[in-house]
């Protein structure tokens, strides 16, 4: 599959939005940058959109991947007018979301993520049947369109209920675990940040690490031991957050999030080793998610990762102003600094917890 690109100027849009071509199996054969990316009829401006089918023709991509979100209408123009596929930015990663489930709670998730997606469109489609095509069947009954919106809706019911399954088994799986132990942590943070690399290495397990973006979907929990193993906490690896990540992802993915909001602790995961632009973009879209998941600032500890690939190899150069106010950690989760500081603040930043109940 090879794919070109729509995209704004700036350096961080235009990099992530190739890293998420890529995950999702795309080739990047051209990327075209432009102010404005959502105008009406194509989303793009019409002069662009005769541009765009001139460089896809020549260039033989067979997908165009708009870095915003399209309407259905928006899409099938711009899909006839460049004769390749249409792909926008909420589409490509709900299909990275569906090659990377592989439990069935995150299939499950995915497939509601996806009717979320489609119903609006759906709805799109109904509106344009009212003024079209249907008026002159009025009373005559359904539409295809009325037919497949109702059937979206259903289906939506049923994984709904089948969600609702998985989650009370894990509440209760979650339960059972905090009797035995002090306290939840789970990780949060980018995706590919380090977070499994560092949760394997907290807890001595071999879960995937990758550089693709969002390899882990589902949570894995572990109990780890503090320093005399005196006491437990359980530590959640989970899934990675992206910027202007669709609100009806956060919710499909709610079950899965939702560790992060009864967590004592959270550890707020930065990839130190980027661009001081890129860190602070990430780091406020971070901030941004968990607020959305109303968990609590005050539970955060930053973990500030991947030092060993900054200059001097030290840390030196992370911007410090940019945290103030969290409790910060520096890490290499492959080289190893910081692990035993990290392991520290964990059992010291639960501690006053301890006497907390569980009763959720
Ligand atoms: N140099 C360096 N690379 C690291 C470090 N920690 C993780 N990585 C690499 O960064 C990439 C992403 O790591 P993961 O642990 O998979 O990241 P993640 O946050 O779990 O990502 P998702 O599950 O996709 O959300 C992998 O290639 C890791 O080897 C580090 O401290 N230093
Ligand atoms: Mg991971």
């Amino acid at each position: 599959m090879k794919a070109t690109i729509v995209t704004y100027p700036d350096e961080f849009a235009k990099q992530e939005i190739q890293e998420l071509a890529r995950a999702g199996g795309y080739s990047v054969a051209a990327v075209v940058t432009q102010r404005q990316v959502v105008k009406s009829e194509f989303g793009v401006g019409v002069g662009k959109a005769e541009e765009l089918f001139q460089m896809v023709t020549e260039n033989g991509s067979d997908t165009l991947i708009v870095d915003e979100s399209l309407t259905s209408s928006q899409a099938n123009n711009l899909a006839k007018h460049t004769h390749v596929e249409v792909v926008d930015r909420e589409r490509l990663i709900l299909n990275i979301f569906a090659l990377r489930a592989k439990t069935t709670e995150a299939k499950l998730q995915v497939q509601l993520a996806e009717l979320r997606y489609e119903l609006p469109r759906a709805r799109d489609a109904v509106r344009y049947s009212v003024r079209g095509e249907r008026a002159g069947f009025s009373g005559m009954g359904e539409t295809a369109v009325d037919i497949k919106f109702r059937a979206l809706k259903r289906r939506m019911v049923t994984l709904r209920q089948k969600l609702a399954g998985a989650e009370s088994s894990r509440t209760l799986q979650r339960k059972e675990r905090l009797k035995t132990s002090d306290a939840l942590v789970s990780f949060a943070g980018y995706t590919s940040s380090g977070k499994t690399t560092l949760f394997n290495r907290l807890a001595s397990e071999a879960k995937e690490e990758s550089p693709a973006l969002f390899t882990t979907l589902t949570t894995t929990t572990r109990a780890i031991t503090g320093p005399g193993s005196k006491r437990r906490v359980m530590l959640s690896d989970t899934v990675g957050f992206i910027s202007r990540l669709p609100t009806y992802l956060i919710e499909s993915f709610k079950s899965t999030l939702e560790e992060l909001t009864i967590a004592d602790l959270v550890l707020l995961v930065i990839d130190a080793s980027e661009k001081p632009e890129s860190v602070a973009i990430k780091f406020a879209s971070c901030k941004d998610t968990l607020g959305e998941l109303a968990v609590d600032p005050k539970k955060v500890l930053l973990v500030l990762n991947k030092v060993d690939l900054l200059p001097g190899r030290t840390g030196e150069g992370v911007p410090d102003g940019l945290y103030e106010g969290f409790p910060t950690v520096r890490t290499s989760a492959t080289r190893g600094d910081g692990m035993r500081q990290l392991r520290n603040r964990i059992f010291e930043l639960t501690q006053d917890r301890k006497a907390r109940a569980y009763h959720r």
